[in-house]
This record gives C-alpha cells, structure tokens and sequence, in this order.
C-alpha cells in the first residue's frame, strides 16, 4: 500500500516537471566579441530562442556605468543601439530576458578601438647635413594606445621601434640621425600598428613614406653693386647671390651715424625629381648600335619626354619610350651623331633636363705597311704606313718602331679619314730580315684600352744586285775530241737572269739562258771552232753583273795554250771566223746547287728563309 502511493507520487512529480518551460528557452547576445571603432554605428542584439510566448528584455551593465546606448524592441529581441562609439562604451554588457515569468541572461565584453589616421612625419624636409637631426612621426587618435607599437624603416629595415603607453591618445616618436649628401632624396618610412584580437588587417597597420632632403650650408656667397660707382638718384642694385637651399640672408647697411640690419628667411623649394641620362660620358663606336637611355627619379605620375639636340642638327635616332622611362637608339652609330644631346621630363607638370655630350670614334683596321719587301740594297727606301677610317684623325698618332725603339711619329690631322706615315732611310745588307712595326695610337678619354692601340710588324726583304758572277771552262785546257764544260755561276737573293753568249763577229751570240744561280753549256767532242771569248751576263731586279773567259781548244800533238782574261773580244777575231757549229748546250738548272751556294751568302741566305727565291722558275732548258 505504502510503496504504491510511492509510485504514484514519483509519476506525478515526473509529470509535473515534464510540462515546466524553465529549461527550454536561451538567451543570446551578438556580436559574442564586440570590438567597434571609435565613431561608427554599432549594435548589440539580444535574442530569446524557443519562447513562443511575449517576451520582456532588459540591459544593464555590469560595471556600473552608464550604457550611452538606446535599446530597441523587435519582434524577435532587442538592440542596443551605439549611435557613435566612444572609449565610454567599454563595459560588460548584459541582457536578461523574461519568457513565461521566467528570467535567462547573457554578458558580453564591449571593447573599443581608435586607428583613424596615417602617421605623420616631420622634420624630414630641412635635414642640415652632417649634423644631429631629429625627425618625428606622430600617430594621433590612438586607442588603445598601449597596443600600439611605432617604427621607422629605412630601406626595407626596421631602425627605430616605439611602444606606446596607457592612457595617451597620440603617439609620438623620435628618429634621430647624421644625414650624409647621400642620405638626400632618400626614403624613410613610419609604421603604426595596432596589435589587438579580432581587429581586421586593414585596420591594424598604417605607413607613410617620405623623401627626405639633406640641406647644405650656403655656398658661393657673393655680394655685388651695379652699377659699381653708384650715383645719386641713379638707379642701384645690391644683390646676393648664393648657393643654398636653406639660407637667411642678411642686410646690413653701415653709415657714419650707424646701423640696420634686417634678414630674411627662406628655404629653396626642392623638387624632389631628377633627370637622369645614361651613360654620363658617351663615347660611341662608329657602325655600332648604341643608346642613351633618359630616367626620372621620384616621379610616381605618368612622365614625358622629349629629345633635342642643344647643337641644332637632327638626331639620327629613334626615341622609344615607356612610361618610365626613354630610350634613344642610334642603329647604326656614325660621325653625325656627335652632338650634344638633351633629355627633357615632364612629372606633374614641372620639367627638367639633362644633357650630354656624344662623342664618336672610328679605328677599325689594323695599320697596312707597305714597301717593306722590295727594299733596294744601298739606296734611299720608302715605306708607307697606312691607317684608313681613323676617326678623329687628329687624336691619332702613327709610330714607326724598330728594334723597339720609336724611329719615327706622325700625327693625325683634323678632316682626314686615312693616314699615310712614311718611313724612308737606307737599308744595308744586314737589315734583311728584320722587322719593322707600325703603331697607331688613337688617344681618346674613355677609350677603353684595346680600342687605343692597333700595329703591325712586318719583316723587311732587302734586295741586292748579282754577286760573284764567274764564267768558267773545264777543264782548263781544252783539248780537241775531249769533253768540254762552260759553265757560269752567279749569286743573287732575288730572281736573276744568266745568259751565256759567245763573242762572234764582235757580236754577243747567246748560247743559253736561265733563271739560277747556274747555266752552262757542254761539249762531248771540242774542236777548234769551240775556241772563243764567252760571256756571262747576270741580271736582277737591283744591277747586274759580267765575265768573261777566252781559250783556245789544243790539238792533242800540239800544245793547248790557255788564256783567261776578260774583255778580250777581238784577240781572237781570225780563230772565231771559223767556228761553225756546236755540238751540244746543256744548260744545267738546279736547286740543289742553288742551295749549296746559297747557304754560304748571307745575303741570298734571308732571302731564301724569308721564301723569297732567288730563282723564280728552276725549269731546266735544252736550247
Ligand atoms: C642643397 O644644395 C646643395 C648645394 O647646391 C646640394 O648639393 C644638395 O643636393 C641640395 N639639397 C637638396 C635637398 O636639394
Ligand atoms: C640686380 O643684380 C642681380 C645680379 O646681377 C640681377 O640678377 C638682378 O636682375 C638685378 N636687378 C635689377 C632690378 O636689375
Ligand atoms: C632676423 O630678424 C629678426 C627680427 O628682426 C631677429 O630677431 C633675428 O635675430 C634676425 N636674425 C639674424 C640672423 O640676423
Ligand atoms: C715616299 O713616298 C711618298 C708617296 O709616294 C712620297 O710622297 C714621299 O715624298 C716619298 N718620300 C721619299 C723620301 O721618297
Ligand atoms: C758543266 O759544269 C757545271 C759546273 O761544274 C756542272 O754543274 C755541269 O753538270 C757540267 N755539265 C756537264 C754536262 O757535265
Ligand atoms: C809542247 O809542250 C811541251 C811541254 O810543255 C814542250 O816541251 C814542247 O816543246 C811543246 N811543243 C811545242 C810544239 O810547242
Ligand atoms: C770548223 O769550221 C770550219 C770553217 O767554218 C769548218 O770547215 C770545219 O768543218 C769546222 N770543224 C768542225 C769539227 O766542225
Ligand atoms: C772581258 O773582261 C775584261 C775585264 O773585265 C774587259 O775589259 C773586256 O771588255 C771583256 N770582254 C768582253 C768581250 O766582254
């Protein structure tokens, strides 16, 4: 009985808490992190999930401040209305809502943050040179400024780091330095950032980037009068002039009651942007494809450009240009594109220039000697040199050099393309062989060395006239019916004829010819009629040479009598009356010989290690 009322009880109980709404319903509060900048709109919204019935809502804060914010009843929940954000609105915020008789809450933590503008540097535009300067960069605005950490960049790297404190609303940090001249027109950078949970990217960083200018001390001060012996109710005029971007100038006039002084100061405007034109010093080579290339420096707007010539000729090239920059081609550099040359930008409506001056050069061959291997033994020789398509000439000059030492030098005159240098002077025998050189110099700053110098060395052949002409007969007395030889033999280092004759009728009769050192003419069987003068005459492109041999041939009872003398014509004028045939002529031609005589000359020695032969044609003749 007792536990079934039991039952009975814990059923109904059970029944009882089943149909209780308590539990069922939520409150919910968003944005859950409200972080909102200082001045805009915000809103916190408070809704009731899974009450059908009339809802009753209500806000308070939890740190006891007032809520600066206008709730707003909807549908579904209610909004906190911020209509203007302000560091006020920190606080913990909750909403309570009431479904059925039943209360549910919810809190959130409002917080507030103020990045409104870039930094601002100063300080950056009037850096005195070569002393202590401080630059500022100012970050206002700022909350919460003990999130916020300040740096300076310079070329891409953090030089300077700031943090800020609690409780300030701008920051402001100090970068000091020594400006050096090329510190001017530099770039220098101050980053704020705001370190703070759930602020967006955007919002949490802001730069500037500025030009800094290096100011000098004033140069080149000079004060003047016009006119210098000022007159009384004439015209006068005091200036000072003075090279300076930073300057006060001082007036002081002096006189014998005494003195006023009064100053101005200014600071010389300085645009930031340059021109440049590249290279600096053009020195272009004739023929070659050559540019001048026109930049300006911090512009960051669309630029122009134009190229002119300060020289008042046309330019010869073609100007290709991007936005960035212009580019003057030259397709094929020539004597006209010297010039000086102008390069005119435009950024943002302010010009400026640059020119240059473009200088042209030509010195493509190497030197030509000529005369060198024809030098005639003994006698005044001319060698030429020759330079051609030399440009400037008059920065050329030619030396002649021997035995490495200067003999001579020529210089280049203005207007001529070519240069002829002669050499001229007496060669001897032991000059064959040797060398001579040709140097030519063109002397042009900015040349670069290879281009400076170009020379030639030559080996020089000096030719001689024939030597050592000897006609001969073997043997020496000739007999009747014997074998006989006439031969004759000659030295010469260049091509050299030898004829060989015979005196008859007061006549020279040729027997044989040849070009060599040798030529001869044989009999199997002499006779009589074989006796005579015979004469060698040896010839070249330098002189020439003669002998001659007279014999008689000997009957073999009789004795031979033997006679060489030369030029004796007519001795013998009865005896070569009757001569009347010739048996054989074997003119004997050959290099072998040539070369055992040749090696005991000097002269005919150069010649042959040089290739210069001293026999042109070693074909054998039978006449
Ligand atoms: C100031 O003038 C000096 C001398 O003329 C020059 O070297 C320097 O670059 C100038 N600085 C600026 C910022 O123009
Ligand atoms: C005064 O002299 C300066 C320097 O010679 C000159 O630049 C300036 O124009 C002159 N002023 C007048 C009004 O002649
Ligand atoms: C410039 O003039 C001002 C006002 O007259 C004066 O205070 C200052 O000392 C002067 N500066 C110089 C460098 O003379
Ligand atoms: C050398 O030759 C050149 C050209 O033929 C001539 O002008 C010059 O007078 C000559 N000099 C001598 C010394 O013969
Ligand atoms: C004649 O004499 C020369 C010189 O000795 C010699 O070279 C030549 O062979 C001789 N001729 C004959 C046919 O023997
Ligand atoms: C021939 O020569 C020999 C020897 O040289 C001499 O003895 C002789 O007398 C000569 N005869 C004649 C006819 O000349
Ligand atoms: C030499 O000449 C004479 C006269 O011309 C001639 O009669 C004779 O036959 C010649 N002797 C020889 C061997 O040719
Ligand atoms: C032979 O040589 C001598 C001496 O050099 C000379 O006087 C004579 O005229 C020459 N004779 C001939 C035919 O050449």
């Amino acid at each position: 009985m007792v536990s079934a009322l039991c039952v009975t009880l814990i059923v109904l109980l059970q029944c009882i808490l089943c149909y209780t709404p308590v539990s069922s319903f939520e409150v919910e509060l968003s944005p859950k992190k409200p972080l909102f900048r200082v001045g805009d709109r915000q809103e916190l919204t408070c809704r009731m999930t899974k009450c059908s019935e009339k809802m009753t809502f209500s806000w308070s804060n939890l740190e006891d401040k007032p809520m600066y914010a206008e709730p707003q009843r909807s549908s579904t929940g209610s909004t906190l209305v911020f209509k203007s954000v302000s560091k006020n609105i920190e606080n913990k915020i909750q909403c309570k809502a009431t479904c059925l008789g039943m209360i549910k809450q919810a809190a959130v933590t409002v917080r507030v943050y103020s990045f409104p503008k870039v930094p601002v540097i100063s300080g950056h535009d009037s850096l005195v040179l070569g002393k202590e300067n401080s630059l500022t960069c100012e970050v206002s605005d700022v909350y919460p400024a003990e999130h916020m950490t300040v740096e300076w960049l310079r070329g891409g790297k953090v030089v300077r780091t700031q943090e800020g404190k609690y409780g300030i609303e701008s920051i402001q940090s100090y970068y000091t330095f020594t400006p050096q001249t090329n510190d001017d027109g530099e770039s220098i950078t101050c980053r704020a950032t705001l370190s703070l949970d759930g602020l967006p990217p955007e919002e949490r960083t802001r730069e500037i980037t500025v030009s800094m200018a290096v100011l000098c001390p004033p140069m080149n001060t000079v004060i003047s009068v016009s006119p210098n012996n000022p007159k009384e109710n004439e015209f006068m005029n005091i200036s000072c002039v003075s090279d300076s971007n930073l300057s006060v100038y001082v007036c002081r006039t002096t006189n014998a009651c005494g003195r006023q002084t009064d100053n101005v100061t200014f600071t010389v405007g300085i645009s930031s942007f340059k021109v440049e034109l590249s290279p600096k010093k053009p020195l272009f080579r004739v023929g070659d494809r050559q540019e001048l290339t026109c930049r300006m420096i911090k512009c960051s707007e669309k630029m122009t450009f134009s190229w002119s010539s300060l020289e008042d000729k046309p330019l010869y090239a073609e100007p290709q240009t991007s936005s960035t920059e212009s580019t003057l081609v030259f397709k094929s550099v020539s004597k006209n594109n010297e010039d000086m040359i102008q390069c005119k930008a435009t950024c943002q409506g302010t010009s400026k220039q640059a020119a240059v001056t473009v200088r042209v050069y030509s010195f493509p061959k190497v030197p030509v000697i000529s005369g060198h291997d024809s030098l005639v033994l003994g006698k005044e020789n001319n060698l030429t040199c020759e330079v051609s398509d030399v440009y400037p000439a008059e920065h050329m000059t030619v030396e002649w050099l021997r035995g490495g030492k200067v003999v001579r030098t020529q210089e280049g005159e203005y207007g001529i393309e070519s240069i002829q240098s002669y050499y001229t002077f007496t060669p001897q025998t032991n000059d064959d062989g040797e060398s001579i050189t040709c140097r030519a110099t063109l002397s042009l700053d900015g040349l670069p060395p290879e281009e400076r110098t170009r020379e030639i060395t030559v080996s020089m052949a000096v030719l001689c006239p024939p030597m050592n002409t000897v006609i001969s007969v073997s043997p020496n007395n000739p007999k009747e019916n014997e074998f006989m030889n006439i031969s004759c033999v000659s030295d010469s280092n260049l091509a050299s004829r030898l004829v060989l004759s015979k005196m008859l009728d007061g006549k020279e009769t040729e027997l044989v010819s040849g070009d060599g050192p040798r030529v001869s003419v044989s009999y199997d069987k002499a006779n009589l009629n074989h006796s005579g003068v015979y004469v060698c005459r040896t010839t070249n492109a330098c002189g020439r040479q003669t002998d001659n041999v007279t014999f008689t041939v000997g009957t073999p009872p009789r004795n031979t009598t033997m006679k060489n003398t030369k030029d004796d014509g007519n001795v013998y004028t009865a005896l070569l009356r009757r001569l009347n045939s010739i048996d054989v002529i074997i003119p004997v031609i050959g290099m072998g010989v040539l070369a055992s005589v040749a090696s005991s000359l000097n002269c005919v020695r150069k010649a042959a290690r040089k290739g210069l032969s001293c026999l042109n044609k070693g074909t054998p003749e039978t006449v």
